[in-house]
């Protein structure tokens, strides 16, 4: 009992230090924004392409190094801070990217080229009632083509959070915004709840594609996501594509996208300080279950 005491006072002062660094980071932007592109498995469409996912670091105060999302968003999600960090993320990615995006979209316009920009959404964010209300604001403010927009989310916070999530995808899909289904194939009746979700991208979770050369299983499972996907008129993409190998394998299961290591690994997106927002002037977020 003691020593289970120790414990949990242990676990609690070291959660504590993490929730002021990242309420921390919020402040005085700490957090970073990564990219990493997503390719399309047939060469002949390598004309003009643009895609790719935004993913978010931690800076650690002290030694500075790049601190990996699975180590802080289980936290930020247990102490209700998910829903600062996406709109942190949104911000942030507009305020520096928004010139960019305008300018590579017009080019698209006139070659024929493609361009999208995939940002992840958290349950607590697509919970947020006011959320639709501050990503339009964003846009508008920003003046971001909401063409470029793609927006994940994951199966399981679709799925538990379905008429949200449905409602989110419909008012922002009338915009020309995208939506991706991400981690596919991880929940227990995938299939049964894609009709439900007026999806675009289907990203076919990682865990099945790193092993689909050794594994019939992984490669069955693959093969029946991606039919599944494209009879219902979705693209699909392949996470976690980590060598030429897995990416022969995906393009002749006929995968629309790859995604992963063997592509292109993450890489720091270049955000200048002007861009920065000292601190975000935000209202406290209510959310509504
Ligand atoms: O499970 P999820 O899709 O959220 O994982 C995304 C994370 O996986 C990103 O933070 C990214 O750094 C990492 N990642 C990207 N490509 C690869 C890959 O090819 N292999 C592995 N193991 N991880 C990857
Ligand atoms: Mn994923």
């Amino acid at each position: 009992m003691q020593v289970y005491q120790r414990d949990r006072t242990l676990e609690q002062s070291s959660e504590i230090k993490w929730i002021e660094q990242i309420n921390q980071a919020l402040e005085e932007n700490h957090f970073c924004l990564y990219y990493q592109s997503i390719a399309p498995t047939n060469p002949d469409l390598s004309h003009f392409q643009e895609h790719y996912e935004v993913l978010l670091r931690l800076r650690d105060r002290t030694t500075g190094k790049i601190i990996p999302p699975m180590t802080f968003i289980p936290l930020a999600e247990r102490y209700n801070l998910m829903q600062l960090i996406d709109r942190w993320v949104i911000t942030t990615l507009f305020a520096s990217q928004g010139a960019h995006y305008r300018q590579t979209y017009a080019d698209c316009q006139k070659s024929g080229g493609f361009c999208l920009y995939t940002i992840n959404l958290s349950g607590a964010t697509i919970n947020d009632d006011r959320f639709i209300n501050f990503l339009h604001e964003q846009i508008e403010l920003y003046q971001i083509p909401p063409q470029v927009l793609c927006f994940g989310i994951t199966e399981t916070v679709a799925i538990t959070n379905l008429t949200k999530a449905v409602a989110l995808i419909n008012e922002f899909k009338q915009l020309g915004c995208s939506f991706a289904l991400d981690d596919f194939g991880m929940g227990m009746s995938s299939f049964g709840y894609l009709k439900k979700l007026p999806v675009d991208y289907l990203k076919i979770d990682g865990s099945f594609i790193k092993d689909i050369l050794a594994d019939s299983t992984d490669l069955a499972m693959t093969e029946a996501i991606n039919q599944v996907g494209h009879v219902m008129g979705l693209k699909t993409i392949a996470e976690f594509v980590e060598n030429n190998g897995i990416l022969a394998k995906i393009r002749e299961l006929g995968v629309d996208y790859a995604q992963g290591y063997g592509i292109a690994t993450p890489r720091p997106l270049v955000i200048p300080q002007s861009n920065l927002i000292p601190t975000l002037v935000m209202e406290p977020v209510v959310s509504s279950k």
